[in-house]
């Protein structure tokens, strides 16, 4: 496995690191071993309870993420470099200014579930306890907030009640809006292996579209967009029927009368699906009783996305199928430290240690623990709310820390445009290459993984170390560490002061052992006098950990954290999706992840083999939509809403329903010319939570012709954007590739080429097609290939992955060709990132007979080995290219 990478830092004794992943909130613990000469390997932890030493794509690629090229280094005040005093004392006065003048509720922090737990202790202190606002919200508001919502509303308290296990000790899984293959990679391999054991063990995935998730469902629903809670009511309505209920749990419940009575009353068209395939799911989950249903963004980004987490509470409360082995509700955490921000209190609505900052008791127990000067007694602006507020100037000064909004908010336009008009703005970030640092007036430059320490929660309760193995480049900071600089240089320092993060997670491990008197669940005062060499060591455990009790599940005693003690049932009435189609917008945009990249790909597109699974921004589109509207395979597609336009490349495929599209979320400004989906996506959220409906909005579509199309590659150099409408690119192994696409044809195409890669002098080589309007240019040094166009009037057929391979190789001009010769296979576009195998190695050992199953080419090539997150799409090479019914 090619897990090694010499990233450019200085060598010193080796070393082992337990630490965590830095990604998704499967919370994997990984191994990370540093040789004398600074090269970097990763493993699997096999005693971590996440993983127990399996890994993923993206985790197993960490090491090729770390290197310095990009990384923001000295603190930079209005792009020019700056010392630390200098920058911490603007961001401090800037807000303390604003306060002064306009009152605490003008400024804000947005903040995010990457952020370490010690790292927003810290920032919601300094928002809630000193500053007085509640004006701290966080990326999590896009992402668990309906999750948050719905718990609090049926428990009491946000808590998920399963453990892991429990996906492998269940009868039934149920995947509703969750890609688990692509985005929980090591749990839907726990799953593959438990279902491997147990024949009885099946699963349902219900999702608009056909994902590789669905390579492991026994049943997949099509569901209508947004149409989960009237599925979820049905299914109640039908427990209801069939009295299937357990009247012993409804002991432990109110509210079943009136969520069974709505239940009866949904209007089941909503779902879209047929009554073959509710009934086939009602028999299903109503005929076992270890049922797991995980869900994720597909539920909670939505307009309804609360009703639709209490839909499935509902189901899981009215059959006690809840905090038993196997059994329960289980909402997967997207973010590394999603789970451990809601508990710290990130939320505006929120305080910290699952506290309520409505309640009196509950607000004045935290400002007391925390000798803090103010404490606002109302939730603070969420999310969507809070971009308003910089938009109207009514917030004046606020500090993104660990996320790109620019990128990643609904109407992303109009969050740039208020960014750029905001009096006063700071971001944190690890480089200041994002489209939301190049608005800020401040930006200061954190520790990144790897450098800096901390504890994280996962999806299933279990708090875990990330530890520090590299020395913190040029004048890097801990996130918590820059906070609390800015909170002294505010007047703080004593409340502030701590010198490590073992310091700030004891105060706060003292801190929820307040919040469990006054009946939280999220008490770790076990932990509270946990001194730094405890801490150094402190293994993997699931919360709470108390006197009265230590991990495990909850509720399947029947105790809920509400007054009465009683879990709530809530009647719902499901709603469509907020934005309804239109003659004008007749199309609806779903939007998600791919399996390799990141969010907005500021890490993960470091790491060449990780590009190289899906290389470009696309557009989903049933082949007959697309027929119908002219658009041809690999073509352009202009997407437009009544918030932005994008234009992306066509990928035909009946995965995706009819009048249904998907779009990635991952392109940025940096990566792409228009490719930011969320400019498309309406800021529709949900009344209850606040969340937004990033998964539902309306568009227009229209084919997307160009002059010319061209495609690019070029040895590593800091290029500028190119200059044409249509551009992506991507780092390959060894510099750049690049999709592009124009509407004017520029008349000298080698002054165009020597222009776009800043090589006015070098060699080249040229073929020209005149009749076919191609052109192919190659430029050289010393024999050795610089950089390369091809461009057409078509979108351009070549073997991109060979070409950007010769890059920095011999014999330039034999590039022109422009695929590989017999001596040297192109192994075609990376299915396996893990083994790098690539979808022609992959179709020749098909074809050939060489190998026919699953193992088979994991035998051959080693596809699939490591991570297995891509024997979905094996399964799915296998059917297409064997000469006769294989079985995957
Ligand atoms: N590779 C990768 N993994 C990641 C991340 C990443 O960026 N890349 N990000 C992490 C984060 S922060 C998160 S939050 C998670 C997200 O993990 P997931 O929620 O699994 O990922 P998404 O692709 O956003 O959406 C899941 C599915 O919801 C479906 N969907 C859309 N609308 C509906 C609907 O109305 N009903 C139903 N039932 N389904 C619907 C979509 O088609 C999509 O397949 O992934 C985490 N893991
Ligand atoms: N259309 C659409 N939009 C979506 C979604 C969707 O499914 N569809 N999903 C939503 C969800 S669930 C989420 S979670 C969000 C994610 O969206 P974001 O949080 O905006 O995306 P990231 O790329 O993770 O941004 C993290 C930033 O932190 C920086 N960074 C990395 N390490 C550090 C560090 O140690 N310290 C600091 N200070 N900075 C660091 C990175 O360089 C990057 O700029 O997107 C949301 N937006
Ligand atoms: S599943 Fe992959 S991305 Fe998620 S924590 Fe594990 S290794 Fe990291
Ligand atoms: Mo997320």
């Amino acid at each position: 496995m090619n897990a090694e990478a010499k990233p450019q830092r200085s060598a010193t004794a080796p070393t082992v690191t337990r630490t965590t992943c830095a990604y998704c909130g499967v919370g994997c613990g990984v191994l990370v071993s540093r040789d004398a000469d600074g090269t970097i390997a990763v493993k699997g932890d096999p005693d971590h309870p996440a993983n127990y030493g399996r890994l993923c794509s993206k985790g197993t690629a960490l090491a090729e993420t770390l290197g310095m090229d990009d990384r923001l280094l000295t603190p930079q005040i209005h792009g020019q470099p700056a010392d630390w005093d200098t920058a911490l004392t603007t961001v401090a006065q800037a807000f303390q200014n604003t306060i002064r003048t306009h009152g605490p509720n003008s400024v804000a922090f947005y903040v995010s579930g990457q952020l370490l737990t010690e790292d927003y202790y810290v920032a919601n202190k300094l928002m809630k306890g000193f500053i007085g606002s509640a004006n701290i919200d966080t990326n999590s508001r896009l992402c668990m907030a309906s999750s948050v919502a719905g718990h609090r509303r049926a428990f009491g308290t946000d808590t998920v009640p399963g453990q892991y296990e429990d996906l492998e000790s269940a009868d039934l899984i149920v995947l509703t809006g969750s890609n688990l293959a692509w985005c929980h990679p090591v749990l839907f391999q726990r799953i593959v292996a438990a279902k491997a054991e147990n024949p009885n063990m099946k699963v349902v995935v219900i999702d608009p579209r056909r994902t590789a998730s669905c390579d492991l469902a026994d049943l997949h629903l099509p569901i209508a967009s947004g149409g989960d809670a009237a599925l979820f009511n049905g299914l109640l309505a039908q427990i209801d029927r069939r009295n299937a209920a357990d009247p012993n749990f409804l002991k432990h419940v109110n509210g079943a009368d009136a969520a069974i009575a709505a239940a009866h009353e949904s209007d089941l068209g909503l779902t879209g699906l047929s009554d073959d395939q509710l009934n086939a799911f009602y028999d299903m989950w109503i005929g076992t009783q270890k049922v797991v249903t995980v869900y994720s963004q597909g539920i909670n980004q939505s307009s309804s996305g609360a009703d639709k987490v209490n839909a499935i509470l509902n189901c899981h409360l009215v059959t006690g199928r809840i905090g038993t082995p196997g059994c329960g509700p289980f909402s997967v955490t997207g973010q590394p430290n999603a789970m451990g921000g809601r508990e710290v209190g990130g939320l505006a609505n929120m305080l910290a240690c699952h506290l309520d900052i409505e309640n009196p008791d509950h607000r004045d127990a935290v400002q007391a623990s925390w000798d803090a000067p103010a404490m606002p007694d109302a939730p603070g602006l969420k999310a969507v709310d809070m971009f308003r507020a910089v938009a109207d100037g009514t917030i004046k000064a606020i500090w993104i820390i660990h996320t790109n909004p620019v990128v990643t908010m609904p109407e992303a336009d109009k969050v740039r445009d208020a960014l750029a008009n905001c009096d006063f703005v700071a971001v944190t970030d690890i480089t200041a290459q994002t489209d939301t640092a190049k608005l800020a007036d401040v930006v200061l430059p954190a520790a990144a993984w790897g450098e800096k320490s901390g504890t994280v929660t996962n999806s299933d309760r279990t708090i875990s170390r990330q530890r520090a193995m590299l020395p913190t480049p040029g004048q890097c900071r801990a996130d918590w560490k820059i906070l609390a600089d800015v909170a002294s240089k505010m007047g703080w320092g004593q409340q502030f002061g701590w010198t490590c993060e073992a310091e700030i997670f004891a105060e706060y491990a003292r801190l929820s052992g307040v919040a469990g008197a006054l009946g939280s669940d999220f008490d770790i005062s076990d932990l509270s006098d946990l001194t730094p060499e405890g801490y150094d060591g402190l293994a993997p455990f699931v919360w709470p950990r108390n006197a009265r009790k230590s991990g495990g599940r909850f509720f399947g005693d029947g105790k809920f954290h509400t007054p009465d003690g009683k879990a709530r049932m809530l009647p719902i009435t499901p709603r469509a999706p907020e934005s309804r189609k239109s003659p004008k917008y007749p199309y609806r945009l779903n939007t998600g992840r791919v399996r390799d990249q990141w969010h907005t790909m500021t890490r993960t597109a470091k790491a060449p083999r990780l590009n190289q699974h899906l290389a470009e921004p696309y557009l989903e589109i049933h082949p007959q939509d697309a027929k119908d509207l002219g658009i041809k395979p690999a073509q352009l597609v202009q997407i437009t809403s009544p918030h932005g336009r994008v234009i992306l490349r066509a990928l035909l495929a009946d995965t995706v329903q009819r009048g249904d599209v998907f779009a990635p979320m991952h392109w940025t400004g940096q990566t792409a010319s228009l490719a930011r989906v969320d400019t498309l996506v309406a800021a529709n959220p949900d009344p209850v939570s606040g969340q937004p409906e990033s998964k539902a909005s309306t568009v227009a579509l229209a084919p997307f012709q160009p002059a010319w199309f061209g495609y690019a590659v070029c040895a590593d150099t800091q290029m500028p954007a190119p200059d044409c409408t249509y551009w992506t690119r991507l780092r390959s192994a060894n510099g750049w590739r690049m999709e592009l696409a124009g509407e004017d044809m520029p008349n000298d195409w080698e002054a165009y080429a020597r222009a776009l890669f800043g090589l006015p002098d070098a060699q080249i080589a040229k073929v020209t097609d005149t009749a076919r309007g191609t052109s192919r240019i190659a430029f050289h040094h010393d024999g050795r290939l610089l950089a390369a166009l091809f461009v057409g009037p078509q979108p351009v057929a070549i073997s991109r992955g060979h070409i950007s391979s010769r890059v920095g190789q011999d014999q330039p001009v034999r590039v022109l060709a422009g695929r590989a010769g017999a001596d040297q296979p192109d192994p075609g576009a990376t299915v396996c990132a893990c083994l790098n195998v690539g979808v022609n190695q992959i179709r020749s050992a098909i074809e050939t007979g060489a190998a026919l199953s699953v193992a088979a080419l994991g035998t051959a090539l080693g596809a699939g080995t490591s991570c297995g997150s891509c024997r979905p799409e094996l399964a799915i090479l296998l059917k297409k290219f064997a000469k006769e019914e294989v079985s995957a």
